[in-house]
């Protein structure tokens, strides 16, 4: 696994309402206090060719498996090239929300294509790139989905019961004797969860979380 340079790569990953977008505010948050200027990103998203990849994932009606993949992979290597890369090799602190791990559990996991092919496959879109700690915000995909309600549901969130089962599952199954993947109780409100996120990341990265929450 390759080691970022300069920068901390963190990506928060979780399912639908699993508070991901919340603590990676609350992360920013936490930084800019501490005089950080992180870059924040969202998949898929955050360059020209990911919002319009974005937009056809999450709107369009006719997007096959393998296509998804694809559109995913492409909006990840334009993210990594343009902003994340860049960010990491001069220094800064990136906190993504979703990266390679959303792909396990939603593409391999959740639409059932082969494992290792989407593995390389996202190899070759992100050049080898891994975050240094993928955060887990670990709930049940029932507290998830009534935290985000019925309203302005995407293709994806629609895909129903078994499908979010399915990814809720690959999740836990994918962190399982991962150091590089550490899973957090996301059940709690989310100043209790942001205060864990802290404690983590103070514990692995001591010289950019001095002290954690305090
Ligand atoms: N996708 C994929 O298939 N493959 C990939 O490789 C990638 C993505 C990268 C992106 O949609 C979709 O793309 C996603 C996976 C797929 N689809 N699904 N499902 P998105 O970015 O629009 O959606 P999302 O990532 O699932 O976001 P979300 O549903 O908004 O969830 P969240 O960011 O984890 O939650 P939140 O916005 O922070 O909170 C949701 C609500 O709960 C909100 O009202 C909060 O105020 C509340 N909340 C947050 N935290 C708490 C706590 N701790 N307690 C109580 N209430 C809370």
């Amino acid at each position: 696994m390759e080691r970022t340079r300069g920068g901390v790569f963190i990506a928060l990953e979780g399912v639908e309402g699993a508070g991901k977008s919340t603590q990676v505010r609350l992360l920013e948050e936490w930084l800019r206090g501490r005089g950080l200027d992180p870059v924040v990103t969202r998949e898929p998203g955050g360059t020209a060719v990911g919002e319009e990849a974005r937009r056809i994932l999450l709107e369009s009606e006719h997007v096959t498996a393998e296509t998804e993949l694809l559109l995913m992979l492409a909006a990840r290597s334009a993210l990594v090239t343009e902003v994340i890369r860049p960010a990491l090799e001069s220094g800064r602190v990136v906190v993504t929300d979703r990266f390679d791990l959303s792909t396990m559990a939603y593409q391999a996991y959740g639409r059932g294509l082969p494992a290792a092919e989407v593995e390389a496959m996202n190899r070759f879109a992100t050049g080898g790139l891994t975050p240094d700690v993928t955060v887990l915000l670990d709930v049940d995909p029932e507290v998830g989905s009534r935290r985000r309600g019925g309203a302005g549901r995407d293709r994806i969130e629609r895909a129903g019961v078994a499908f979010h089962g399915r990814v809720a599952g690959a999740y836990r199954l994918l962190a399982e004797g991962q150091d590089r993947i550490a899973r957090v109780d996301g059940s709690d409100g989310p100043a209790a969860v942001h205060e864990r996120v802290l404690a983590l990341l103070s514990a692995r990265f001591p010289e950019t979380f001095p002290g954690g929450a305090g």
